[in-house]
């Protein structure tokens, strides 16, 4: 059972990475009970992200590589063949990589095809970053299973907890995680874990519901579950991934930096009405964040 965080990218001002952040942020994660930091995923802007960049981002946690998931998806598979390269010299837990994306009636065998060839390049292990709403393509285990092809590992992103479970019972020895918040206590009970963006704000309260999991409360567990879904439906309000980073600097004490355009930084009056909305929810419960 692991928790994985999807770890944003703290961007600087003039829209450089903020190298130090993003050190001092995986390491603070780790340290509070994150199992595996996914790179270059959604919240950390993977998509918006230059090839060069995606490497500095590894590069920056070079010390951390063997808790990394590297996600490497890219419409030019030049750049995704080049990052796969640039990744065997380092000692990953995996890397992966969402489907195409974009390009309306992909047939499906050439979806396959982008996966076959990730497969054929890469030393490490490699995962599928299954994300329909967001692709527009279902890579499903149904579709997997179709062609033949058999990943190490997915993240699913998916609010049909049953979608995820199909990858388990077709695939027994595949790792699967599902990546919705809202889903974090059930994957973490019948999956292999959970791939949380909230996980960035809330290392200690994922922490501790896995801990739950673990020792069978599920009521506590619960409870943790519904607190990171209040978090969720409060971040959302302003734009969840701008959210994200005025939510870490609050609990967790220092800055990541800001998005970088078009995810743009929360203005000063909404930064300012969702802490306090956060710091209210928060002071009642007693928690550690
Ligand atoms: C990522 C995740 C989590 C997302 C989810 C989508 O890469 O950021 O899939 O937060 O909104 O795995």
């Amino acid at each position: 059972m692991e928790i994985v965080s999807p770890i944003l990218t703290p961007f600087n001002s003039d829209g450089t990475i903020n190298k130090e952040a993003l050190k001092q942020h995986a390491t603070n994660l780790l340290n509070k009970g994150v199992d595996l930091i996914f790179l270059n995923g959604t919240t950390g802007l993977g998509p918006a992200l230059s090839k060069e960049e995606k490497k500095e981002n590894l590069r920056v946690l070079s010390d951390l590589s063997n808790k990394i998931i590297f996600q490497v998806g890219d419409l030019n598979l030049n750049n995704v063949i080049e990052l796969i390269k640039f990744a065997s010299d380092y000692d990953l837990r995996a890397i992966a990589s969402y489907s195409p994306y974009y390009f309306p009636r992909l047939p499906e065998k050439w979806l396959i095809k982008y996966f076959q060839i990730i497969a054929s390049q890469s030393r490490h292990p490699v995962y599928l970053y299954n994300y329909p709403s967001a692709t527009g393509y279902d890579i499903s285990a149904k579709l997997l299973s179709k062609f033949g092809l058999e990943l190490a590992g997915v993240k699913d992103t998916n609010q049909d907890l049953a979608h995820s479970m199909e990858f388990k019972t077709t695939f027994p020895k595949m790792k699967v995680y599902n990546g919705s918040d809202t889903l974090a206590f059930y994957s973490l009970l019948s999956l292999d874990g959970t791939v949380a963006s909230m996980s960035n704000c809330l290392p200690t309260v994922f922490k501790e519901m896995k801990e739950a999991v673990a020792r069978g409360d599920a009521r506590k567990a619960m409870t943790f579950q519904k607190l990171i879904t209040s978090l969720v439906e409060m971040a959302r309000k302003y734009g969840q991934l701008g959210s994200l980073y005025v939510l870490t600097e609050i609990t967790q004490g220092y800055k990541v930096g800001g998005p970088r355009p078009p995810i743009f930084p929360l203005d000063e009056t909404e930064s300012k009405d969702l802490r306090t909305e956060v710091e209210n929810f928060l002071k009642g419960l007693g928690v550690s964040t």
